[in-house]
C-alpha cells in the first residue's frame, strides 16, 4: 500500500526550496521520509525487536512470545527505551564535558579567544557547588569550578551536586526510590551494562535505571552545559533575532554553523567580524560576510550574539539548496549525512570540526579550544575563497523577527525588578488565573509529520487558552518562524488574561529559553516557581506540561524522561516507540506517575495533545485550590495597551521595553 502523502512543511520558505529540489531531482529528508517505510517492528508499532545479542536478533510480534534467551516483550521494550535514553543523556552530557574542559583551559589561560564573560554567573554557580568565592581570584574560582564539573562525570559514588538545588520535597522523592545519579558517565554505563544479554530483566527496574540516567542528564550534564556556556559566553537576555532562509544574503559570503556546542560557533562569530577577513571577502567580490545558524547552535548564538537563524532541523539541506552557502560548519548532533550529497550539486563546502564527527565527503578541520580563534579564521577564509565558485542562487525571501534570550536569570529580574528579583508575579498571575498554566514546547522536527505544523497547532491553541508557552531547540525556532516570539504576537493570538500579562511585562507569549541542553533552564524555572510559594512546594504541584510534538532524537527521550522524573507530565508526539508493549506504556504512565508525579505519554493527534495538556493544567489548579480558569474575568485592565510600542520598528521596541 503506498504511503499517504505527507504535506512536507507549513513553512513557505521550505516549500519554495523543496519545489526546485524536486525539479533538480535532489533528494531530501522530506522525500526520503515519503519514500521509506518505517519498519513496523523496529518502530514498536506492530512488534518489537531485540538485537542485544547474536543468538538473535529476536522479533516479538505476539503477546506471550519470547526471545531465544526468554526475554519477554516488556523486557525488550524497556531495554530498547532505556538504551535510547542513555544515548540521549550521553550526547547532552558529553557536550557539557567539552564545555567543562574549555572552562578549565580558560582558567589556566590556555584557551585562545575565550574569556569569562559573566563573572556574576560564575560566582553564583560556584556558590551552588560549595566553592568558596570570597576574596579569591576569578581564575582560581574558575579552575575550581571547572575541576568540580569534570569530576562529576567520572564520579563513582555519592550524589551529583545539582541534585541539592531541586525542591527539597523532590530530592526526597528521588532518594526514597533511589534514583539519585551518582556520576554522569556512571549512569550511562549502568544502562549499557544492565541491558546487555542476561542482566536486568524486570521492565520496571530497567526503567528506574533509565530514570536515574536521565536525571544525570537534566540535573547533571545538561545543567553544567548551560551554566558553563553562560559563564563563558554570557547569560542570555532579550535581543533582536531574525529567522528563516531569507537571512541568507545574495551578495555576501554566507557561512552557516550547525550543530550544538557554542565553543566553536562563538569563535566563528568573532572571526566573521575580523576587519581583515571582511576586507578579504571584498577582494573576492562579496559585500561582506554573513553568518547564520541552524538547529541548536543557532539558538546558542542567536540568544547571545543576535546571529540570525536559517532554520531548524529540517532546514539544513534546504539552506544548501539555496546555492548561497559557501561553507556549512558542523560540530556534533543532528547533522544529516545527506549534507555532503546535497552539497555535491553546489559549491558548498561541508566542514566537520569535532574530533568525534567525520562525514565521508566533508572537509575535516579539527577544532581545538587552545587555538580556537585561528581555526575559526581558517574556516572563514576557506568560505571566502569559495565565494567565486557560486552558481545560481535562489534564496526564498522569507524572514521573521523574534526576541530570543529569556534566561531564568532574566525572567527573575524582569518579573521582580532590579531590587527585588522574583518569580512571585508569575506565580501570582497563575494563581489568579490570568495565566492558566505553563507549557514547554520543545524538541525536533520529524519529516514523518508536516514540518512545524504540530508545533504551531499546539502552541496557538494553548495561547488562546491563556497558557504561557516557553520553548527551546527546534520547537523554539518553529515558534520564531511564525512570529510567536515577537511582542506584538500578544495582541491577536493570545487569550485575554495572558495578553494582559504579556502587555504589562512586555514579553512575547512564547518565551525563547535556548537550545536543547537549556531545557535545564526549565528545571531551574520550575524549581523557583515551586519554592516561591503559592503553587505548592514541588515541581509536580505546578500546573505545567512538557511537550515534544515533532520529536525524533534519543536526546528528546532523555529530556522527556528527566522532566517526568522531576514531576512533569510530558506528552510527545509522532508515535510511541513502546506502543506494542502495554506493560511498558503503563510503567512510564501510571507507575511513574505514582512514583514521581509525572508521566510520559505519546499522542499523535495535536488536538488531543492540547486537550490533555489543558485537562492536566486544570487538574493541578484544582489540587492547589486555585479558582477555576475563567477567561471572562480578564482582558479589561491594563490602562495603556502596548499597541503604541508594537507600531515602532523592532529595534526601537526593544530599546523602550528592555532599555
Ligand atoms: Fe536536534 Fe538540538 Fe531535536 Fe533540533 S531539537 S533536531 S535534537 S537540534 Ni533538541
Ligand atoms: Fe534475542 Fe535475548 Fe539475544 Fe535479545 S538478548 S537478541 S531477546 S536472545
Amino acid at each position: 500500500m503506498p504511503k499517504a502523502k505527507i504535506t512536507p512543511s507549513i513553512d513557505p520558505a521550505a516549500c519554495y526550496v523543496l519545489d526546485y529540489a524536486e525539479l533538480m531531482g535532489i533528494s531530501t529528508a522530506f522525500t526520503r521520509a515519503q519514500d521509506s517505510k518505517p519498519c513496523p517492528i523496529g518502530s514498536g508499532q506492530s512488534g518489537i525487536c531485540c538485537k542485544n545479542c547474536f543468538m538473535g536478533p529476536c522479533r516479538i510480534t505476539k503477546d506471550g512470545q519470547v526471545g531465544i534467551c526468554g526475554a519477554t516483550l516488556e523486557t525488550i521494550a524497556a531495554r530498547n527505551l532505556a538504551r535510547a535514553i542513555a544515548g540521549g543523556a550521553a550526547a547532552h552530557s558529553d557536550h557539557g564535558r567539552d564545555l567543562a574542559f574549555t572552562l578549565q583551559a580558560v582558567a589556566k589561560g590556555e584557551a585562545q579567544g575565550y574569556e569569562i564573560r559573566d563573572e556574576a554567573k560564575l560566582l553564583a554557580v560556584a556558590a551552588k557547588h560549595g566553592i568558596a568565592t570570597k576574596g579569591r581570584k576569578i581564575n582560581e574560582i574558575t579552575l575550581d569550578l571547572a575541576n568540580k564539573a569534570i569530576s562529576e562525570f567520572g564520579q563513582q559514588r555519592g550524589e551529583l551536586s545539582y541534585i541539592s538545588t531541586a525542591p527539597p520535597k523532590r530530592q526526597k522523592v528521588w532518594r526514597d526510590v533511589r534514583v539519585v545519579p551518582r556520576g554522569i558517565d556512571r549512569e550511562v554505563v549502568d544502562i549499557l551494562h544492565r541491558t546487555h544479554i542476561g542482566d536486568d530483566q524486570d521492565a520496571s527496574h530497567i526503567l528506574m535505571g533509565a530514570a536515574r540516567t536521565a536525571l544525570a542528564d537534566g540535573w547533571g550534564g545538561s545543567m553544567w552545559a548551560t551554566d558553563i556556556s553562560d559563564i563563558l559566553f554570557g547569560t542570555p537576555s532579550p535581543g533582536v533575532g531574525q529567522m528563516n532562509l531569507g537571512v541568507l544574503k545574495t551578495d555576501e559570503v554566507n557561512v552557516i554553523v550547525h550543530g550544538h556546542e557554542p565553543t566553536l560557533s562563538e569563535m566563528i562569530v568573532a572571526a566573521v567580524q575580523d576587519p581583515d577577513l571582511i576586507e578579504y571577502a571584498r577582494s573576492k567580490g562579496a559585500q561582506g560576510i554573513n553568518l547564520a545558524g541552524i538547529c541548536c547552535t543557532s539558538n546558542e548564538i542567536m540568544m547571545r550574539q543576535g546571529i540570525p537563524s536559517a532554520g531548524n532541523f529540517l532546514h539544513q539541506e534546504l539552506a544548501i539548496l539555496t546555492g548561497a552557502v559557501e561553507a556549512m560548519v558542523v560540530d556534533v548532533q543532528c547533522i544529516m549525512q545527506s549534507l555532503t550529497a546535497v552539497a555535491s550539486h553546489f559549491h558548498t563546502e561541508i566542514i566537520t570540526t569535532s574530533p568525534k564527527v567525520k562525514i565521508a565527503g566533508a572537509t575535516h578541520i579539527e577544532f581545538d579550544e587552545h587555538h580556537a580563534l585561528e581555526i575559526a579564521r581558517e574556516i572563514v577564509r576557506r568560505a571566502i575563497d569559495n565565494y567565486p565558485n557560486r552558481g545560481e542562487v535562489r534564496i526564498p525571501q522569507v524572514t521573521e523577527n523574534m526576541v530570543p534570550g529569556f534566561s531564568h536569570e532574566y525572567l527573575n529580574y524582569m518579573l521582580g525588578g532590579y531590587y527585588r528579583q522574583s518569580f512571585r508575579p508569575l506565580n501570582e498571575a497563575i494563581a489568579a488565573g490570568r495565566i492558566r498554566g505553563v507549557a514547554a514546547d520543545v524538541g525536533c522536527n520529524n519529516p514523518g509529520v508536516t514540518q512545524d505544523a504540530v508545533h504551531m497547532e499546539v502552541i496557538s491553541e494553548l495561547l488562546k487558552n491563556d497558557v504561557l508557552v516557553v520553548s527551546t531547540g527546534c520547537g523554539a525556532i518553529a515558534a520564531g518562524k511564525y512570529g510567536y516570539m515577537r511582542g506584538e504576537a500578544g495582541l491577536d493570538k493570545v487569550g485575554p488574561g495572558l495578553r494582559e500579562i504579556c502587555e504589562t511585562i512586555g514579553i512575547p507569549p512564547v518565551l525563547h529559553l535556548g537550545s536543547c541542553v537549556d531545557n535545564s533552564r526549565i528545571l531551574t524555572v520550575l524549581t523557583q516557581m515551586a519554592t516561591e510559594g503559592g503553587l505548592g512546594d514541588d515541581i509536580s504541584d505546578i500546573p505545567a506540561v512538557g511537550l515534544a510534538p515533532e520529536w525524533m532524537s534519543e536526546k528528546a527521550l532523555a529530556i522527556a524522561t528527566y522532566a517526568v522524573v522531576s514531576g512533569v507530565y510530558v506528552i510527545m508526539g509522532v508515535r510511541s516507540p513502546v506502543e506494542f508493549s502495554d506493560a511498558v506504556t503503563d510503567i512510564i504512565g501510571k507507575e511513574w506517575e505514582e512514583k514521581f508525579g509525572g508521566k510520559l505519554e505519546f499522542v499523535t493527534d495535536p488536538q488531543e495533545i492540547v486537550r490533555r495538556t489543558i485537562e492536566h493544567i486544570d487538574k493541578k489548579r484544582a489540587a492547589l485550590k486555585l479558582p477555576p480558569y475563567d477567561p471572562n474575568r480578564f482582558g479589561a485592565s491594563g490602562d495603556v495597551p502596548l499597541q503604541y510600542y508594537f507600531e515602532l520598528p523592532l529595534e526601537q521596541q526593544m530599546a523602550e521595553l528592555y532599555g
